[in-house]
């Protein structure tokens, strides 16, 4: 009965409107013929005549217009058209009803809409709302906001009526249960305990009491609940909409933080890791401290956020790691794995993929250690996938007797890899990185060994982690783990050499990112008697390379005040490790805090190597292309054939990291 009705009422205002336009036009055409017939006689009745037709027929178009409008506009209400009840229904349940004819035109609208002020009967839907415009196509229910309300809008396609439910309360409310979910954070003060100890009484007070202030304010200002668990570490409460709030500040609590104890004189920093999206409160705890693990193995000073189901994100990380100089630690970390390795029955130990020096070194200093507890000890080597100068240097080494059955190839690996072997992985944690990523599914229990910042792929449950981003290099590591051997390592002047280029390729000559303890690590080296002379000797370039050096260097140009990027020539293939020590060459040029270098490794392949001093974090840049690396040293492949688009990604990616650490 209801459709019938509309049906009828459509077709009656279609037809006022028509008849409403005919009578316009024959009120015009009285007025044209009256004043037409005044013009010619002339006469003053005629024109009094003219006159009085002009000013009725206004009238009547002035009236007649309202009239048809009043009925086209809301001819009849929901009441008339169903029953009282239904009306009442329809009114408290929010409901409101739009009907619209085969044009897609607002024929008739409900009392609900009319009385929001709703006046749109006789346009066009889809210009009133061009939003509703998917209702036709693939989705059934859309939302939208009128007079700020918001109305899911559900289409009746047959009936050619919309339904619309006012979902504002309900809006309303699960915004506001989601602003309420609880966040879990675990803060820690970086390089607090060694700053304490090293004070004098007073001083050490002040700085706590400082530290613990900075926090504190922090904490109130923020509406966050705070509680001190031990003496460098606090776990914080908040509520999502807090979250947010600390998200759009860019987590400014870090530099403020920082920048406070720098002036009392001191440096630490703050690690940071927020467990979000889930209602399991366990869980919000493990997702929070397995974040706070990440912040610091990537050398603090930042932010890392576990969301539930999604990857990390990061903030901050815009100052280098302290150097920890935490040798506990080391103790420990040494302890369990000489344990680990009399525990096995066979050592095998792996580096990364085009092994250089410190992968090599590494491996050879770990096989030192196996030895020295008489275990059975291979080192997995790729001979096809080593860096070129590591190459010359380990090729001399497999035919020496001492080296033969020493070196195994990750086949082999495969097949000798015993039950109950150890695997250590050195200089890298990626399972995509390693030698053999296969030897790592075989083997059970695996140590990693690295002085990498953590990415997120990582090798599948080591039984022991020592990622310390601090150090120069793993080799540096690993001579800090002999000194806790009770057993002395051997080590030959040849073997200490290798690791001695190690350490130099990985602190560019003893450059970057040395601490005290890497320079306690290479006095320990040479008291083993490494050839200082020799090791420079392996690193040296040939005239080729020096050639090939020279001129991706001259293609250096200035990014901003402080940035230089060079670039390959487009039809040229570069090893990698060229556009790395192009990088150092160019980090020595004066004022320049950050190189970048963009070259061709393959024919559709294109590496860039970043450096910096201090200042410019180049593993965020690198992120942001796919790549990683530390703070100081990163590195990224991108598939593009065109050097060009390269550039300009860079350029735009130092940008966007620039304007992060300026937006605050
Ligand atoms: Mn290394």
């Amino acid at each position: 009965m209801y459709n019938v009705f509309i049906r009828g009422e459509i077709a009656m205002i279609k037809k006022l409107v028509q008849l409403r336009k005919s009578i316009y036009v024959l009120l015009t055409i009285e007025v044209l013929i009256m004043f037409f017939v005044a013009l010619l006689m002339k006469d003053f009745v005629s024109i009094i005549l003219a006159i009085y037709i002009l000013i009725k027929n206004i009238i009547c178009a002035v009236v007649l217009f309202y009239i048809i409008k009043i009925i086209a506009d809301n001819n009849y209400s929901v009441k008339e058209a169903l029953n009282a009840d239904s009306e009442n229904a329809l009114i408290f349940g929010g409901i409101g009803l739009i009907k619209y004819d085969e044009n897609r035109n607002i024929v008739w609208i409900s009392d609900l809409l009319y009385e929001q002020g709703l006046r749109i009967v006789g346009k066009k839907l889809l210009e009133w709302r061009p939003l509703l415009a998917v209702l036709f196509e693939d989705e059934d229910i859309k939302t939208i906001d009128i007079n700020s309300r918001k109305y899911q809008v559900y289409n009746s396609r047959d009936s050619r009526l919309l339904l619309l439910k006012d979902v504002t309360d309900l809006d309303t409310i699960s915004k506001e249960y989601e602003d309420q979910q609880l966040c879990i954070a675990y803060i820690t003060i970086d390089n607090y305990n060694d700053t304490i100890e090293y004070a004098e009484e007073q001083k050490a007070a002040y700085i706590q009491t400082t530290a613990r202030q900075i926090l504190f304010d922090w904490a109130k200002e923020n509406g966050i609940i705070l509680k001190k668990y031990k003496e460098d570490g606090y776990l914080a409460v908040f509520n999502e909409r807090i979250y947010r709030k600390q998200v759009e500040d860019k987590f400014k609590i870090l530099d403020t933080f920082k920048k406070k104890i720098e002036d009392i004189g001191e440096v630490m920093a703050l690690s940071i890791g927020i467990g979000r999206g889930s209602k399991l409160f366990r869980e919000l705890d493990e997702m929070a401290f397995n974040a706070i693990s990440l912040s610091y193995s990537r050398g603090g000073d930042q932010v890392a956020v576990k969301t539930l189901d999604e990857s990390i994100r990061y903030f901050g990380g815009n100052s280098q790691g302290n150097e920890k100089s935490n040798k506990v630690r080391a103790r420990v970390i040494s302890q369990t794995l000489i344990s680990l390795i009399k525990q096995s029955s066979h050592v095998l130990v792996m580096g990364h993929k085009q092994s250089d020096f410190d992968s090599f070194g590494a491996s050879i200093a770990i096989s030192a250690l196996a030895k020295a507890y008489e275990k059975k000890v291979n080192v997995v080597l790729d001979f096809n996938s080593l860096e070129e100068k590591t190459a010359n240097v380990a090729n001399q080494l497999r035919n020496e007797e001492k080296y033969k059955s020493l070196f195994v190839s990750p086949v082999r690996a495969l097949e000798i890899a015993e039950e109950n072997a150890l695997l250590v992985v050195v200089d890298n944690h990626k399972p995509s990185l390693a030698i053999s990523d296969m030897l790592l599914d075989v083997v059970d229990k695996k140590v990693v060994i690295d002085h990498h910042r953590r990415g997120e792929e990582f090798v599948d449950l080591p039984i022991l982690t020592y990622l310390e981003p601090a150090a120069s290099s793993t080799v540096e590591l690993i001579v800090e783990l002999f000194e806790y051997s009770k057993i002395d390592v051997e080590i030959s002047a040849q073997e200490a050499t290798i690791m001695y280029a190690g350490m130099l390729i990985d602190t560019n000559n003893f450059r970057t990112r040395v601490g005290a303890r890497t320079f306690q690590a290479a006095a320990r080296l040479r008291e083993m008697n490494a050839n200082v002379c020799e090791a420079y000797e392996f690193l040296q370039n040939d005239y080729k390379t020096t050639q090939e050096i020279l001129s991706v260097s001259a293609s250096a140009y200035p990014f901003g005040k402080d940035i230089l990027i060079a670039y390959g020539k487009d039809d040229e293939i570069y090893d990698r490790t060229l556009l790395a020590k192009v990088g150092n060459e160019l980090l020595d040029v004066s004022d320049i805090k950050a190189v970048f270098v963009v070259g061709k490794t393959a024919k559709e392949k294109v590496a860039i190597s970043a450096r910096s001093k201090t200042d410019v974090n180049v593993q965020l840049i690198m992120e942001e292309l796919g790549g990683g690396g530390h703070f100081s040293m990163a590195a990224t492949q991108i598939n593009e054939t065109d050097i060009k688009v390269v550039l300009n990604r860079l350029e735009e990616a130092i940008d966007h990291y620039l304007d992060g650490r300026n937006g605050e």
